[in-house]
């Protein structure tokens, strides 16, 4: 992808992961460590008025350091574009986690919660407020353990966390009462108030205010009155009625959070919110794999990296230091196999583009940590002529560092043990290796979609999705949050858990004229179906899209959908989606010879989450309907 000029040779990109409002979210690869990445592009002739919204999201980023909230690496600014290279998160939203575990048990929400805790409460501690709390902006990483992320609406105000704030702003679904009144509000209480919509979303699966239109939501807001499913215990009760308190002087303190019995459970200990390390710091065998690189002394070299101008160099520290944490090994990439001869062929047009284009850099010197590693020879050139003095320095350093650090220039450290977290039994199963795959894509219109697929609903035999009354939940008690999908293809399989979600970045891949074939590693959001024929499905999806008078545009075994939102939906439901149509071998225990099942990925792109979850429900529990399926066969 030669479209991002800046990012070249420092940066592989790879496949969008999400896209919305002005940001687009990208995978990439930071070269010299081969550590994944996230990229967050703006396109600046799209901010417009966001445009401080950026300008703040990179200030605090730059600010804060948690180890629950995702990292800044880096920020290229171009004439076009803002880049942050942001800090990988494996495990996709805590949204979609809980989507796929239909709610979570009280202990792995507890083990959850307690981690944004953390975030916030340090958040808090250093004098911001976040504002847009939501599940949505909650990470998982490759260990399961969360960061926090979007930081476009948060509030660091002068006079401390005791000032009063104006601005109104957030998902209306997690905003406090006092938000949505337009009245003043602290920071500190409007965030309480979210983590309690979080808290219930985990161990529900499902919001305690939702509406398909704003203004019942809003009544609903201010009246505090949520359902209580049955299965809370009494702990958690008590303590969301403590943090879901619409009067404001009622509402737990972020102080007392951090200490509550339910919220100490099993742990005995109140949450900790300092960070525990800072990316600032001075470690030694980063630096010194890092000068060894860059043929420098290790003060020099420390000199450089201190100045934490967020470029390539402060990326390549932050990714060695986070590594060396977690106990990985601390190297560099000096074989670049695939990309290096790509590189020294394009070294001039580079740094053109550097002198050019990039905005911040502008010594020759900056300008080196901003490039790629092939470029370090043309640099040492340069140190030779003009200091040959500290060359020799260099030099003899270097030897010293070569013997410490090993002729792969890469130290291992003692391996750390992971942090306290718990993991689910459920999220470690692995499943059998799998066969084929294929994709639905639609464009979606969601003109008639409400009355027609609101009765539905209300009809109730089919949607077996979490409602508003307690009896409905007693009726199914584990329903997943996207268990009509699953229903709607009649007799469910017991679903598929994914559970490491290191998904293939490959699903690029697309052979269009076949079914996908998911594997272990890529079975994620997934509905499982009962049929053998992918194009039946395919058909059916097609069909069921169509009676709700979205327009599907499909690609192979890929519907994409796009829906601009109706009356109902109000902005909140601008949705862009696809369903690939995907084949899994038949789940061990089965006779040998059964045929591969038909799955059905989801994939939002773009757009409100349980709104997504909300049509997704609704598309599929149009194909649940056994006559109608019998009907077309
Ligand atoms: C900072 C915003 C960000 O993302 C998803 C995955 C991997 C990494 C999900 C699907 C494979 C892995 C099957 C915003 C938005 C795209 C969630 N600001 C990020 C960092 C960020 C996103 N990821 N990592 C960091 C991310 C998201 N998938 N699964």
């Amino acid at each position: 992808m030669g479209r991002y000029i800046a990012l070249k040779n420092l940066y592989v990109i790879g496949k969008t992961i999400g896209s919305g409002g002005f940001a687009k979210v990208k995978l990439a690869t930071h070269i010299l460590t081969g550590e994944k990445v996230a990229i967050k592009i703006m396109d600046k002739s799209s901010l417009g008025d966001d445009l401080p919204r950026v300008k703040l999201e990179l200030e605090a980023l730059k600010a804060l350091s948690h180890h629950h909230i995702s990292k800044l690496y880096q920020v290229i600014e171009t004439s076009d574009h803002f880049f942050m290279v942001m800090e990988y998160c494996a495990g996709g939203e805590l949204f979609d986690h809980i989507v796929e575990k239909t709610k979570l048990s009280e202990m792995e929400s507890r083990s959850f919660f307690r981690q944004i805790l953390s975030a916030v409460a340090y958040l808090h501690s250093v004098g911001y407020a976040h504002r847009d709390l939501k599940p949505e902006n909650v990470l998982l990483d490759k260990d399961q353990s969360l960061k926090l992320i979007d930081f476009g609406l948060c509030a660091k105000p002068n006079g401390g966390l005791q000032t009063l704030l104006l601005t109104s702003c957030g998902s209306p679904t997690y905003a406090a009462p006092e938000l949505i009144q337009g009245n003043a509000y602290f920071g500190s209480e409007v965030d309480v108030w979210s983590l309690g919509v979080i808290l219930y979303a985990l161990l529900c699966g499902f919001l305690p205010f939702d509406a398909d239109n704003i203004d019942t939501l809003y009544k609903k807001i201010l009246s505090g009155k949520y359902e209580e499913p049955p299965w809370l215990s009494k702990g958690s009760r008590q303590l969301l009625h403590q943090m879901l308190q619409t009067d404001k002087s009622e509402r737990i303190k972020i102080e007392e959070l951090l200490d509550h019995p339910w919220i100490k459970l099993g742990y005995d200990e109140p949450v900790d919110f300092q960070p525990m390390y800072k990316m600032d710091e001075y470690d030694e065998i980063c630096v010194k794999v890092m000068a060894a690189y860059y043929r420098l002394i290790p003060t020099e070299m420390w000199n450089r990296i201190s100045k934490w101008k967020y470029d390539y160099c402060t990326a390549t520290y932050m990714i060695l230091l986070t590594r060396k944490k977690q106990g990985l090994s601390v190297r560099l990439v000096t074989k670049l196999p695939q990309f290096s001869k790509r590189n020294l062929e394009q070294l001039s047009d580079i740094e053109n583009t550097y002198a050019e284009k990039v905005i911040p850099g502008k010594t020759e010197v900056q300008n080196t940590f901003n490039q790629s590693p092939s470029l370090i020879h043309k640099r040492e050139v340069c140190m030779m002529k003009k200091e040959p003095n500290s060359r020799l320095t260099v030099l003899e350093e270097r030897e010293d560092i070569t013997n410490s650090v090993n002729s792969r220039r890469s130290v291992h450290t003692p391996k750390r043990k992971p942090m306290k977290r718990h993991r689910s039994p459920e999220y470690d199963d692995v499943i059998s290796p799998v066969p084929a795959k294929v994709t639905v894509s639609s464009s979606v219109k969601l003109n008639g979609l409400n009355s027609s697929a609101k009765k539905r609903r209300n009809d109730s035999e089919s949607v077996k999705t979490p409602v508003t009354t307690p009896s409905r939940y007693l009726g199914s008690p584990g329903s997943k949050l996207l268990g009509s999908i699953e229903k709607s293809f009649n007799k469910v399989r017991k679903v598929l858990t994914p559970t490491k979600r290191r998904c293939s970045d490959k699903s690029n891949s697309i052979n269009e004229n076949k079914p996908n074939v998911l594997t272990g590693k890529n079975l994620c959001n997934i509905s499982t179906t009962s049929y053998s024929c992918p194009e039946f499905v395919l058909d059916k999806l097609k069909k069921a899209l169509d009676s709700k008078g979205i327009i599907c545009q499909t690609k192979g075994y890929t519907i994409r959908g796009k829906l601009e939102g109706g009356e109902k939906y109000e902005k909140r439901c601008k949705l862009s989606f696809e369903l690939e149509v995907c084949l899994v071998p038949s789940p061990a225990g089965n006779t040998t010879n059964s045929p591969a099942l038909v799955v059905v990925q989801r994939k939002r792109l773009k757009g409100d989450a349980w709104c997504y979850k909300k049509i997704c429900e609704e598309i599929l529990s149009l194909t649940e309907n056994r006559n109608h399926f019998e009907q077309m066969i």
